[in-house]
């Protein structure tokens, strides 16, 4: 492996986007990955360090859905001669994973978070902010974009240790098997523990309400107050701190993603995800009398069988339902969308050529 490439893997770089960059980049690019999104200007960070670059106008032309766009975290295919001020993004690198929303307004589009992410850590204040129906929500975004999940509660100096003790049962209770960390930023009680999962040349993006504590942790990751946190209200509700998402290299080689506070956020075509924050019913579901039970009236049902034996919870159950019509009702009206929008077809083509480059 050439010095080049071993730059890049510090970066995150490996096998998987080595292969997609022969296909998608021209020898006159060179690979970089996106550390921020300003507006129109991007700045971008390869082994030569950090440089600013623009999407080129026809990549524009050919690219009007917002995720489309490059977003942080995602590599791109990027042309910089040596007396370039800016660099000129030609082609967005396939993702291998994504962190995403649905956009306002029941429109087709998403809206990105983050792209190549291996991990995102839910964040939830044990303290006025812990809902586990918001919780099962975000393993659904995090499981439908293809990365793993951790959740990490914070500000456990605020609750008895009762409080929290019933939090982490209640979390265990709905199902959810993904691995819960919990500390406190004052007491400094489990940012080692913290610590110890973030490893070198993962991606580590941190989502949560806004004022659960994602900076703090984040500056004393870093080791320095690089970005820039703020007091919440008595009540606990949060005042949107951060604006900006930026993709940060911690001394140990981790990277880091700090987002701003999220307040509603839509699933779309989550069905895989559904899945991921579900495993219980889904394994249960595999021994129901009908493949496509629906697990609301059909007999011979595992699903309704466990539920009324208590074997699980009614609320984890109905939340379960819910998804899932959600995201069948969105997966239509994205169906019947894709059926009337006469340029699917053309943006289809259009995305095939890109692989291509030709
Ligand atoms: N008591 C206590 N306060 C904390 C803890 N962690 C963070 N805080 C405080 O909570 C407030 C909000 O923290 P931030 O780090 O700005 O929260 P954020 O999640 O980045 O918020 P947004 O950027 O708005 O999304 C600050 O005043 C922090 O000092 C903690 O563990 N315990
Ligand atoms: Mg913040
Ligand atoms: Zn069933």
């Amino acid at each position: 492996m050439s010095n080049q490439q071993l730059g890049l893997e510090k970066l995150g770089w490996d096998k998987w986007f080595e292969g997609l960059s022969i296909l998608q980049c021209r020898p006159i690019e060179t690979v970089a990955r996106v550390a921020a999104v300003d507006r129109d200007q991007l700045l971008l960070l390869n082994d030569g360090g950090a440089f600013r670059a623009k999407l080129s106008g026809s990549y524009i032309y050919r690219h009007r859905l917002s995720q489309e766009r490059p977003c942080v975290g995602d590599w791109v295919c990027v042309e910089k001669h040596q007396n370039d001020d800016l660099g000129l993004i030609h082609a967005l690198l396939e993702r291998k994973t994504s962190l995403r929303r649905k956009a306002a307004g029941g429109s087709i589009e998403f809206q990105m978070i983050a792209a190549n992410v291996d991990y995102v850590i839910i964040v939830q204040s044990c303290h006025f902010d812990f809902n586990l129906k918001r919780l099962e929500r975000y393993l659904v975004m995090v499981m439908d974009g293809g990365a793993e999940p951790y959740v990490l509660l914070t500000k456990t100096d605020l609750v008895g240790p009762d409080i929290l003790a019933t939090q982490l049962s209640q979390i265990r209770a709905v199902g959810v098997s993904a691995p819960v960390l919990t500390l406190s930023n004052v007491t400094r009680e489990g940012i080692d523990e913290l610590k110890q999962i973030l490893l070198p040349g993962k991606t580590y993006c941190f989502v949560g309400s806004s004022g659960v504590g994602k900076s703090t942790i984040i500056n004393e990751l870093i080791g320095q107050d690089m970005l820039e946190t703020k007091d919440v209200s008595a009540t606990g509700e949060g005042r949107h701190t951060t604006v900006r998402r930026e993709l940060i290299i911690l001394q140990n080689g981790a990277l880091v993603i700090d987002n701003p506070g999220m307040r509603e956020f839509g699933i779309l075509c989550a069905e895989d995800g559904i899945e991921g924050g579900f495993f219980d019913i889904i394994t249960l579901a595999s021994h129901c009398r009908y493949r496509d039970c629906t697990h609301t009236s059909e007999p011979g049902c595992a699903v309704l069988n466990a539920l009324s034996a208590g074997e699980i919870d009614q609320k984890h159950y109905e939340n379960y339902i819910k998804l899932k019509e959600e995201s069948e009702f969105y997966r239509m009206s994205y169906a019947e969308k894709r059926k009337k929008d006469r340029d699917f077809g053309r943006y289809i083509k259009s995305a095939k050529k890109d692989m291509k480059r030709d």
